[in-house]
Formats: C-alpha cells, sequence, structure tokens
C-alpha cells in the first residue's frame, strides 16, 4: 500500500546524500572507488591511463546528478525547446572543460596531487570526439556550451559515428589516412539508453489505402534498424543546467524477419542484420562536396528520423493538439544536412497523426530555421531523385508535392519567368534529375541566416538572390561566435589567470564583454610584462611539442607565425607556403652578400627576423590539389630545415592530425596567425577569433567575419591585404591578363623547377596558379601579402608595439563569443527563453 511506499522512498532517500561531495577526500575516495569497481583495476596498482578513467567517472557521477535535476526541471516548466539537428559535432576533450564548468578543476587538482597524480597528466590522456570535419562542427560544439551555459532549454541531435574524421598520418611527406576507432578504450562520456530506441525505416513502396471514404498514401518500408540514443551530458558554466547532446547509433532492428530464419541459413542471416550497424559507423571526410552516396543520405535520413520521433513522442506527453507544436519546438537545420526532417514532419503529421495537409504545411512553415555556412554553390546538396525514390519514396512524393504547391503560389507573384521559376525550383531537371535540398530549406523555413554579415550579402546579392527578392524578410545572418570557456580558460589557464587579476573579477568567463576593460590598460608596462610572460611559457609549451613530434628545435624568441585549418584551395596554404619560399630566398642571398663580402652590416641578415612558421591541417581525402598542398610544405620544410645557411631565422614545421586538442595547444602559443582565403569565399572563419581572444595578431584579407574583427580593433592592431570582396569578380574576368609581380613567378619557378624535389608531381600545383588558370588570385595578391607581412616583422621588433596590439586584440574580441551568437538565434530566430535550474 501507500505506506509501504513511503518507507520504502525514505529508505532510499536515506541512503543517498543530496549531491556528491566536492571536498578533497571526498573525490579521492571518489576516484579510488572507480578505480576499483569502474574500471577494475587494484587500487595499488593503476596506470596514468586508468587514473584518467576513474577520475572521468567520478566527474561523469557529478554531470549526471546536474543532468538529471535540468531535465526534470526542463519537464516540469514545458517552455519552448531548441533542438539542434547537426551531422557534426566537434566536441574535442571533454574531461578539462566539465571541470572547469562545473567549478571544481582546483578540487580535484589537490585531490589527485595528493595521490601522486597531475591533472594536466591525465587530461592528456584522453582522446579527442572528432564526430565533425571543421568550423561547421566545432561551431556546433561552441554553440551547445552557450546554450548550456545561457541555461537555454536545448537538446543537441546528432550521429554517433564509430569512425570520427580520419587520423592524417605524414609518410615521406604526404598526407595518408586511418581510421579513428575513438571508441577503443571506451567513452565515459556518454550514456547509453537502451531503451530509448527508435525504428527508422527505408525503401519499400507507398501504396494508396482507402480512408474515411477517401484514399491516403501508405508507406510499406522494405528494411528497418533500429536507432538507439546515447546521451553526452553537457555542462553549463556557473549554471546547474547541463543539457543533452543525444546522439543515435545503428543497430539491427529487434524484428525478426522470418522468411530469412526459415530458410535456414542461421550464419547469414545474421550477419546481414549486422549490416545495419555501417548506417552510423563512418564519418564522411569531406567538406567539399556533395558526392550523392546512398549510404550519406542513410546517415542523414536515420538520424532525421529518430530525433523527429523523440521531439514528438516528448511533445506528446503533455500535449495533444498539434496546432501548440511551434509554440514548443523549434528545430535548427545546421546546414542542409538534416533538411530531409521538413519532409519527415509532413510525413509524420498527414500519414500518422492524420492532419491535413494545409493543416500540416502551416505548422512546418512556422518551426524550422536553417543556416548555411558556405559560399561555394558546390556544397549545396543535390540529392538524385532516383536515390531518394529508392530509398524513401514517400518523401520524394512528399517534397514533389511541397514543390508543386511552391511553384503555383511562386508564379501568382512573378509571373511565367521560366528560368526564374527553373531555378528556384526545389526539384532540377539537369541531367540527373535532383532535390536541391537548400531550396527545399529556404522555402520551408521561416528564417534563413548567414554565419557573418558579407556572408549574408552574399546570400543575398549572388548564391540566394531569387529567394531574397521574394522573401527579404527570411534573410538574416548571425555572426559566429566561439566559446571562452574553452578557447581560453581551457586552453590557455594563466592568460586566464591574468585577465581576471587585471580585471579584479572572473566575471567576463560568463560576460566576455567585460574584456573591453583591458583596452585601459593597453599601455601599462606591468601588465605588458606579465602578459609577454604568459604568452612565452605558452611559446615554451608549443616548442617542446614540436620537438617531440617532429625532432625540430625552434627558438622561442622567434615570431610563431600559424595556419592552421582545413586544407581548401581557397583558404590559400599555398600561397603561404610561396610566401615563405621567398623569405627563404632573400635569407639566401643575404647569406650569399654576407659571405661575398664578409661583412655584416652590407647583409640585410641582420634585418631578419626570426621566424617559425607553423601549418596544420587535413586534405579530404579524395581533394588531390589539396594533398599535393601538404606534400609540397613538407617538402619546403625538409629543404629550409636541413639549410645551415638559414639556422633559426627560418624554420618551417608541418603539424600533422591537426584536431581539437592541437588547436588548443598551438593558439596559446602563436604570436601571428593567417586568415588569408581569396575575400568572398571564407562564410566566416572562427578560427580568426580564438586567436583574438588570445592575443594572437591577426594577418588576413578582409573576408567573412574578418570584416567584423576591423570594426572591433581597428585596422592599426591587425596586418590586412588583398583584393576586397567587391574587386574579385572583376579581377577574374581579367584573368591571364593581369600582373602578377616578379617575386610570384620566380617563386612558383623555384617549384616548378624541382629545387625542392617532386618536380613532376608539383607540376599541377604549379598550373593552378599560373597562366590566368589563378582562380584564387595568388598571384595578384602577391605582392600585398609581403607587404603585410613586412609590417608584421617590423612590428614584432618593437615589442611594445606588439604587446600593446595584442592586449588590445583579446580585449576587443568580447563580440566573437558564441553565448553572443545564441543570445541573438534564441530572441530573433527561436524565439526560446532561459530556463534555469534551481541550486
Ligand atoms: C564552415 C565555413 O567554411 C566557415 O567559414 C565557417 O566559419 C564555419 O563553417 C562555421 O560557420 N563550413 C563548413 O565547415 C562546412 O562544412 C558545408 O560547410
Amino acid at each position: 500500500g501507500g505506506g509501504e511506499t513511503r518507507v520504502r522512498v525514505e529508505r532510499m532517500f536515506g541512503l543517498m546524500d543530496r549531491f556528491l561531495k566536492s571536498d578533497p577526500s571526498s573525490l579521492q575516495k571518489d576516484i579510488l572507488d572507480h578505480v576499483e569497481y569502474t574500471v577494475a583495476r587494484s587500487r595499488f596498482s593503476f596506470d596514468d591511463f586508468e587514473a584518467y578513467q576513474a577520475l572521468a567517472h567520478s566527474v561523469r557521477d557529478r554531470l549526471i546528478e546536474r543532468w538529471h535535476d535540468t531535465q526534470i526541471h526542463f519537464k516540469k516548466k514545458d517552455p519552448k525547446r531548441i533542438y539542434f539537428l547537426s551531422l557534426e559535432f566537434l566536441m574535442g576533450r571533454s574531461l578539462s572543460n566539465s571541470v572547469i564548468n562545473l567549478g571544481i578543476r582546483d578540487q580535484y587538482a589537490d585531490a589527485l596531487k595528493e595521490l601522486g597524480f597531475e591533472f594536466e597528466v591525465l587530461a592528456e590522456q584522453e582522446g579527442d570526439a572528432a564526430l565533425g570535419n571543421g568550423g561547421l562542427a566545432r561551431l556546433s560544439a561552441c554553440q551547445m556550451d552557450s546554450l548550456a551555459t545561457m541555461d537555454y532549454p536545448a537538446w543537441g541531435y546528432g550521429l554517433r559515428y564509430q569512425y570520427g574524421l580520419f587520423r592524417q598520418v605524414i609518410l615521406d611527406g604526404y598526407q595518408h589516412e586511418q581510421p579513428d576507432y575513438w571508441l577503443n578504450f571506451g567513452n565515459p562520456w556518454e550514456i547509453e539508453r537502451v531503451h530509448v530506441t527508435y525504428p527508422v525505416k527505408f525503401y519499400g513502396t507507398v501504396e494508396d489505402e482507402n480512408f474515411n471514404g477517401g484514399k491516403r498514401k501508405v508507406w510499406l518500408p522494405g528494411e528497418m534498424v533500429e536507432a538507439v540514443a546515447y546521451d553526452n551530458p553537457i555542462p553549463g558554466h556557473g549554471t546547474r543546467n547541463t543539457i543533452t547532446l543525444r546522439l543515435w547509433a545503428a543497430k539491427p532492428s529487434d524484428q525478426i524477419d522470418m522468411e530469412s530464419y526459415n530458410t535456414g541459413d542461421y550464419i547469414n542471416a545474421v550477419v546481414n542484420r549486422q549490416r545495419a550497424e555501417t548506417i552510423s559507423s563512418v564519418l564522411y571526410p569531406d567538406d567539399r562536396s556533395y558526392q550523392g552516396k546512398e549510404l550519406r543520405l542513410k546517415q542523414q535520413y536515420f538520424f532525421v528520423s529518430a530525433s523527429l520521433q523523440d521531439i514528438i513522442r516528448r511533445f506528446k506527453d503533455s500535449h495533444s493538439n498539434f496546432d501548440d507544436f511551434p509554440e514548443k519546438v523549434a528545430l535548427q537545420l545546421n546546414d542542409t544536412h538534416p533538411s530531409l526532417a521538413i519532409a519527415e514532419v509532413m510525413r509524420v503529421l498527414v500519414d500518422e497523426e492524420h492532419l491535413e495537409w494545409n493543416r500540416a504545411w502551416g505548422i512546418v512553415c512556422k518551426i524550422f530555421s536553417f543556416t548555411t555556412h558556405t559560399v561555394l554553390p558546390e556544397g549545396l546538396e543535390k540529392v538524385p531523385v532516383d536515390l531518394l525514390e529508392s530509398l524513401l519514396p514517400r518523401h520524394l512524393q512528399i517534397i514533389y508535392d511541397i514543390n508543386f504547391d511552391y511553384i503555383e503560389e511562386l508564379k501568382k507573384k512573378i509571373g511565367l519567368d521560366y528560368d526564374r521559376l527553373s531555378r528556384m525550383s526545389i526539384v532540377e531537371d539537369g541531367a540527373v534529375k535532383s532535390i536541391r535540398m537548400a531550396n527545399l530549406a529556404i522555402v520551408c523555413s521561416h528564417t534563413v541566416n548567414g554565419v557573418s554579415r558579407v556572408h549574408s550579402e552574399l546570400l543575398k546579392t549572388r548564391v540566394f538572390k531569387d529567394f531574397y527578392e521574394l522573401w527579404p524578410h527570411k534573410f538574416d545572418y548571425k555572426t559566429n561566435g566561439v566559446t571562452q570557456r574553452r578557447w581560453i580558460v581551457v586552453s590557455n589557464p594563466s592568460l586566464s589567470a591574468l585577465i581576471s587579476k587585471w580585471l579584479g573579477t572572473e566575471a567576463w568567463i560568463r560576460d566576455v564583454d567585460l574584456l573591453a576593460g583591458l583596452q585601459e590598460q593597453a599601455a601599462n608596462v606591468d601588465l605588458h610584462e606579465e602578459w609577454r610572460m604568459v604568452r612565452k611559457v605558452n611559446k615554451m609549451r608549443l616548442a617542446e611539442y614540436i620537438e617531440a613530434m617532429s625532432g625540430i628545435k625552434v627558438s622561442v624568441s622567434a615570431m610563431f607565425d600559424v595556419q592552421i585549418k582545413r586544407i581548401h584551395e581557397y583558404k590559400r596554404q599555398l600561397l603561404n607556403i610561396l610566401g615563405i619560399i621567398h623569405r627563404y630566398d632573400c635569407i639566401k642571398v643575404a647569406y650569399a652578400i654576407l659571405i661575398l663580402f664578409q661583412n655584416m652590416e652590407k647583409s640585410d641578415r641582420t634585418k631578419v627576423v626570426p621566424r617559425v612558421c607553423i601549418i596544420g591541417g587535413k586534405a579530404a581525402p579524395g581533394y588531390e590539389i589539396a594533398k599535393k598542398i601538404i606534400k609540397l610544405c613538407n617538402a619546403v620544410a625538409e629543404k629550409i630545415n636541413n639549410d645551415p645557411d638559414v639556422g633559426d631565422l627560418l624554420k618551417l614545421v608541418f603539424i600533422p592530425d591537426y584536431n581539437v586538442s592541437v588547436a588548443e595547444l598551438v593558439i596559446p602559443g602563436a604570436d601571428l596567425s593567417q586568415h588569408i582565403s581569396t575575400a568572398g569565399h571564407e562564410a566566416s572563419g572562427t578560427g580568426n577569433m580564438k586567436f583574438l581572444m588570445n592575443g594572437c595578431l591577426l594577418l588576413a584579407t578582409e573576408d567573412g567575419s574578418t570584416v567584423e574583427i576591423i570594426e572591433e580593433i581597428g585596422e592599426d592592431n591587425m596586418f590586412l591585404f588583398g583584393a576586397k570582396m567587391h574587386e574579385v569578380p572583376a579581377l577574374r574576368v581579367k584573368g591571364p591578363t593581369l600582373k602578377v609581380p616578379l617575386q610570384f613567378a620566380s617563386v612558383v619557378r623555384m617549384v616548378r623547377d624541382g629545387y625542392f624535389g617532386f618536380q613532376d608531381y608539383f607540376e599541377s600545383l604549379c598550373d593552378k596558379v599560373e597562366g590566368g588558370n589563378d582562380f584564387y588570385l595568388l598571384g595578384y595578391d602577391f605582392q600585398s601579402y609581403l607587404e603585410a607581412q613586412a609590417a608584421a616583422d617590423k612590428a614584432f621588433v618593437d615589442q611594445e608595439k606588439w604587446t600593446r596590439m595584442s592586449i588590445l586584440s583579446t580585449a576587443g574580441s568580447g563580440r566573437f563569443s558564441s553565448d553572443r551568437t545564441i543570445e541573438e538565434y534564441a530572441e530573433k530566430t527561436w524565439g526560446i527563453e532561459p530556463c534555469k535550474c534551481p541550486f
């Protein structure tokens, strides 16, 4: 009876503390318990990795407490929720970030010290969660941190790939890809929800069925797999709120296909079932172009279908009328990858919930917002109709129906302008009939966001011009941001402490605009000294890493000049390398003069500012030119680093396997960083913001979010160069007749002539930038690039000036926090409000 239940509940409450304690001895006991019972090692004998595992589990326990409380609180309050759908999340490591957000980093460090362990050493044991390619994926991760910190009722939904982004191994200077089977050593940061599963269906046919005196469509699927939820708690900073990143894994369905089991071939039947798991096995490593592969489409539908079943189930728990759906649900499409969600919502509402088409359409039009992350038309997905028809026959019908109604409406508005109608159609009638996912997303979303102001301008005037003219109110932008928790507090603890000391508060960790307070101190000599000290310590840490990894010894008094990002022609790593060759050549000439005259004065050598050039990034496995750029970088490095005439004046290092953890080490140690895309090609860029926050100066073109950085810190505090965005189209038309500086021809000549070896291999690379083929304008921009580099050298010699510029960079970085981005999305696009879990 009731009495018995009460006794049982009281007993259960009595057994557990309300919260786990965080004093050193409680932490120590928890860690040792996990060594003994979770990791199953003896507390008298365990290594660093096992200590890390136990430590991680004790942190996980604390996350789970807060996460439960948050979920209960959300359920009780039932606010409007934001569901962030993304095929990629680049979370990196979780340990340091979690303990810092939970506010128990120092307690853990002390507790571990007494046990004979260093927190930092254990943190290094953790591998990266690399479930994404580049900027888009890391942005999602930053935004999750901000959503949690700012108490928004948010869910992230994605795929739990068994193989994350490939590991890059450099052999003889060439990139090789190795699988990243990241779950091999277990993942303490996820919670497997064996009971949170949904069936996901594929293939089959659509039939007409009699219904209420009319007809309706029923999809008879041909294959079914199970989606299993893995929850990753995301803790906010300075709040109890801990939100969920729910990633789906594919498992064979429970439904037994009697047919195959009865044929007697049991072993083959089981092996076939197992194939279901391939859906969530591997992340596509190409962030350039859509391949039209069936597996990719399966991945997209799999995660969309499971997420929507979950979202609709949650809605139905407390609501019975779908007209309330838009008041409770906002769906964010992170690029076009999840845009099948549109057709899926229509299908569920019409076919399963039996809403009328127009009523369902009215709901769909209120819930979706779409953000695009590219300006490259080849980045826009087009799904071949044949593929969609076989995999998702009902969805194809729905998309056709949406398109039919939309085109009819469009004709009323713009008349029978068939060119324009066909450009704007969701269906492309080309050689391969296909569905334009971007058009689908634009037609069905209430807002289309760009990721920086100039990106949005390009969308409005070029990429989506027709749509902008039709629906100007739909178009907006939210300039990207990055989380200062990971990019300053976690990765640069000494700078973080210095900032807090000089601002007299730690409040900037949640309210980053306070960094502006550093401006008034930018000339303070004491601050200068401490600032330089912090930077030097970070450079030493980076120098040690470089030596351990490549054997190259670098001097910390040299300028550390960094370019780290995916390798792309438009990002122009090649321009950087050609600039380095030019620098090398100048040093050689100066050396020759020195030998000739035996006179230091006559040689420019003493004026050379020593540099350590650092380049890192992965090339998509099928992207030949990008792979050649990596090889060229390594070939040039080989030559320069072994040239005794050069010594410490110039070093070139290619950092292999660039990922989030490498970025956390490299960014705080950089003096100068390069963001040198051809103007009009980088939608935003977010690396620039991370460097800026860390007081690294930028050498950049006026592209993407850099344009807004200039507005914050002023062009005097950075090194700008290159053709402007509005000049680029005309320059391209001029093409072969453009004047290219002599130095450019001469460095390309060196590569062509085999000065760095591999003459044949590099030929096609050289062809890409000469003879009128220089689409990305390397030749045209070369002169002003060298001038910007010279200006950087000059500024570096004046350390006082440099330090002031560095402080002003950090001070001006406040606008580029993802907290600001998320607040804009919440207020302007999603219409959601914070929902804070009480302590
Ligand atoms: C990137 C953009 O290239 C970059 O400029 C931007 O900062 C970042 O997204 C975040 O918005 N795009 C991708 O990573 C991508 O895969 C399809 O685009």
